[in-house]
C-alpha cells in the first residue's frame, strides 16, 4: 500500500485527492491545523467512515510553521509521496496579509523542502503552484516557460516556492515538481471564491433566503476548470519516472459576468435583477490575460480537463440548492 501525506487535507483538492488516493488503496495521510472543524468539513465523509478512518485515512494536526512537529509526522510515516497543497490560498486577502501569507505559502514551502531533504527516505513532492505566478504576462496562453511576473502579494510568494522547488529538484535530486494550475472549481470549493460565492447567492436568492448579490469587478476573466480533473493530474504527475512541472489548464477564458449569468440561468432568474456592484471587493492589482496552454500536460501525462465550463457552473448551482434543501443552517460549514 503507498502511502501519500497531504497538507491542506481539509480542503477542496485536499478533500477530492483523498477519494482519489484512497480508491486507489493509498494510506493516507492528512495534515490538518488546530483550528480546522473537521465535522461537517470536506473531509467528514471519510472522517465519520469507522472502514476508512483510523484504517487507511489518518489526520495529524499540524501547522505548516511548526517544522519540529512536521518531521516528527514525516519520519514517523515515511509517505513515498507528499502532496502539498496547504497556504493562504486567498488572492484577495493577500493584500490584507501579505506577510503570513509569504509564512505560510513560500517559506513553508522551504521548510518543508529542507525537511524532506534530510529524511531516510526521500518521497516524492507534488507541490500546488499557480497561474497567479504569471501575473501580467508578456504572452498568452501561459505554458512552463512563461516567464514568472506576479502581481499580487500570493503570487510572489508562490513565484518564491515554485522556484524553490525547481531548485531543490535540480540540486538534489529530488523527484519534485510543480503543478502550475489555473482556478479550479467544484461544489466543495470555499465560499469565499467567485464561483461559489455566486453559484450560493443565485440558489439562496431563488429560494428568497436573501434579496441581493454584492460583487467586484463583473469583467474580471479567468481559465476556469474543473477541480476533479486537477487533482488527477497531481496523482499522474508524480506517477512520472522523471520529475517535472506542468500547467493544467482549460485554454479558455470566460468572465466573473459569464459565471454570474450561467448561475442566475439555472435559477431561472434574470442576474441584472440581483447583482449590484460593490467596489470593496475590488483588488488594488489583478492580474491579466491569465489563460493556460495544458499541451505538456496533454502529452506526457495523457491529462484532459473533462468537465466543461457551463455544466461545471450549473451543478455548482444545484448543489447549493440541495445544500439549502438538506442542511438549512449550512452557513456555519
Ligand atoms: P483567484 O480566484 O483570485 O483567481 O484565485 P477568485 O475566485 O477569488 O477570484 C477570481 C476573479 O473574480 C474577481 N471577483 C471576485 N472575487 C471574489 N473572491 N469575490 C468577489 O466578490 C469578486 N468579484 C469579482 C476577482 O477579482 C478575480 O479577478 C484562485 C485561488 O484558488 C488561488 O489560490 C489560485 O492559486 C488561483 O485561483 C489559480
Amino acid at each position: 500500500m503507498p502511502v501519500a501525506f497531504i497538507t491542506g487535507v481539509t480542503g477542496q483538492d485536499g478533500s477530492y485527492l483523498s477519494d482519489l488516493l484512497l480508491s486507489k488503496s493509498y494510506e493516507v495521510h492528512g495534515a490538518v491545523r488546530r483550528t480546522s472543524a473537521l465535522r461537517r468539513s470536506r473531509i467528514d465523509h471519510l472522517y465519520q467512515d469507522p472502514e476508512i478512518y483510523g484504517k487507511q485515512f489518518f489526520l495529524h494536526y499540524l501547522d505548516l510553521n511548526d517544522p519540529t512537529t512536521l518531521r516528527r509526522i514525516l519520519t514517523k510515516i515515511q509517505p513515498d509521496e507528499i502532496y502539498h497543497l496547504a497556504g493562504q490560498s486567498h488572492v484577495g486577502l493577500s493584500f490584507e496579509i501579505p506577510e503570513s501569507t509569504c509564512d505560510l505559502t513560500a517559506m513553508g514551502t522551504l521548510r518543508l523542502l529542507e525537511i524532506i531533504r534530510d529524511l531516510k527516505k526521500v518521497p516524492k513532492l507534488f507541490h500546488a503552484s499557480s497561474s497567479e505566478v504569471f501575473g501580467k504576462p508578456d504572452r498568452a496562453p501561459q505554458d512552463e516557460s512563461t516567464p514568472f511576473r506576479p502581481v499580487t502579494p500570493y503570487g510572489c510568494a508562490k513565484a518564491f516556492a515554485t522556484h524553490m522547488v525547481s531548485i531543490y529538484r535540480n540540486a538534489f535530486h529530488m523527484h519534485a515538481g510543480n503543478g502550475i494550475f489555473f482556478n479550479h472549481e467544484s461544489p466543495r470549493r470555499g465560499e469565499n471564491f467567485v464561483t461559489r460565492k455566486i453559484c450560493r447567492a443565485a440558489a439562496e436568492i431563488s429560494v428568497g433566503k436573501r434579496t441581493e448579490l454584492r460583487m467586484g469587478d463583473l469583467k474580471a476573466s479567468r481559465d476556469w476548470g474543473d477541480a476533479r480533473d486537477y487533482v488527477r493530474g497531481m496523482w499522474l504527475m508524480l506517477q512520472q519516472d522523471q520529475p517535472d512541472d506542468y500547467v493544467l489548464a482549460t485554454g479558455k477564458l470566460h468572465s466573473v459576468e459569464d459565471v454570474v449569468s450561467i448561475a442566475f440561468q439555472t435559477v431561472k432568474l434574470d442576474w441584472r435583477e440581483y447583482v449590484r456592484r460593490d467596489e470593496r471587493f475590488d483588488r488594488p492589482q489583478e492580474p491579466c490575460n491569465l489563460v493556460g496552454n495544458s499541451s505538456k500536460a496533454q502529452q506526457r501525462l495523457n491529462w484532459q480537463p473533462q468537465s466543461d465550463f457551463h455544466s461545471l457552473i450549473s451543478e455548482m448551482t444545484e448543489s447549493e440548492i440541495n445544500l439549502i434543501k438538506h442542511q438549512p443552517d449550512s452557513s456555519d460549514i
